[in-house]
């Protein structure tokens, strides 16, 4: 019988993959890079590291695929817009962190929300936008795009945007800026909701404790 391992979800490339393979290095875990991409072997415990999309971690970690899974909390929120998230959520991660804000072109006159008011506001983040329009009591249509946001009010595919941000140097380059704050967003660990094997708890227990010395120490 093949001994029981613990997997990690992880970026397999992006902007969370160094990261989070700085992150698992600093627990001490030595990775492996086998010839299989999607896994990556960890030499000196029982893990594996399951590389993917980001997209797809939310459903691994929860379907419990994987145990764990380091990804976005924007990408989260948007996967499970209705679940606790913090349920999910072992530890934030101090990384990865962005604000998903509302833009629109400069030479518009934001008054507020209510200025989204029968606009389109074109977006990656459907399900979080749609929550916060509600709760602001807009109506708006809601245009989804799965890339180059920033690029739709110029394409005059909507008035406005909801994207991330991090320097604003896009929003700038593509004459735009940023007004309301919609989410703010870091990497975090975030776990399966069943307990691992009993096997595996002694390792599942370490790694939890190293993740957690690893992010105090660098702040
Ligand atoms: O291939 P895969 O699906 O795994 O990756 P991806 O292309 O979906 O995601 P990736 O690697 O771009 O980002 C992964 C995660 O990094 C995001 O989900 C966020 O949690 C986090 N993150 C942090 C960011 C940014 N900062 C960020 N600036 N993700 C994207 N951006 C983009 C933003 O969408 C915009 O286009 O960068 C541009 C803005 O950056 P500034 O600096 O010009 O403001
Ligand atoms: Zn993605």
């Amino acid at each position: 019988m093949t001994e029981p391992r613990l997997r990690i979800a992880v970026q397999k490339s992006g902007r969370l993959a160094d990261r989070s393979g700085e992150l698992i290095s600093g627990a001490g875990l030595r990775i492996i890079k086998g010839a299989n991409e999607l896994l990556y072997r960890i030499e000196n415990q029982p893990i594996d590291l399951l590389r993917v999309r980001d997209d797809d971690i939310p459903t691994f970690v929860a379907d419990g695929v994987a145990e764990l899974g380091i990804v976005g909390y924007n990408v989260l929120a948007e996967h499970f817009p209705d679940r606790d998230l913090e349920s999910m959520i072992v530890q934030r991660l101090g990384f990865g962190s962005c604000t998903l804000k509302v833009a629109v072109p400069n030479d518009v006159d934001y008054t507020g929300p209510q200025w989204l008011e029968g606009k389109r506001i074109a977006t990656s983040y459907p399900n979080i936008l749609g929550k916060w329009l509600k709760d602001h009591g807009v109506t708006a249509e809601i245009v989804e795009m799965r890339g180059a946001v920033e690029v739709a009010p110029r394409m005059k595919i909507a008035h406005a945007i909801c994207d991330l941000v991090s320097t604003g140097a896009t929003l700038e380059a593509n004459g735009m800026k940023a007004t309301d704050l919609v989410l703010k967003s870091e990497a975090v660990l975030i776990k399966a909701p069943h307990a691992p094997a009993p096997e595996l708890a002694h390792t599942y227990d370490m790694l939890l404790r190293r993740f957690d010395g690893v992010t105090a120490s660098t702040g």
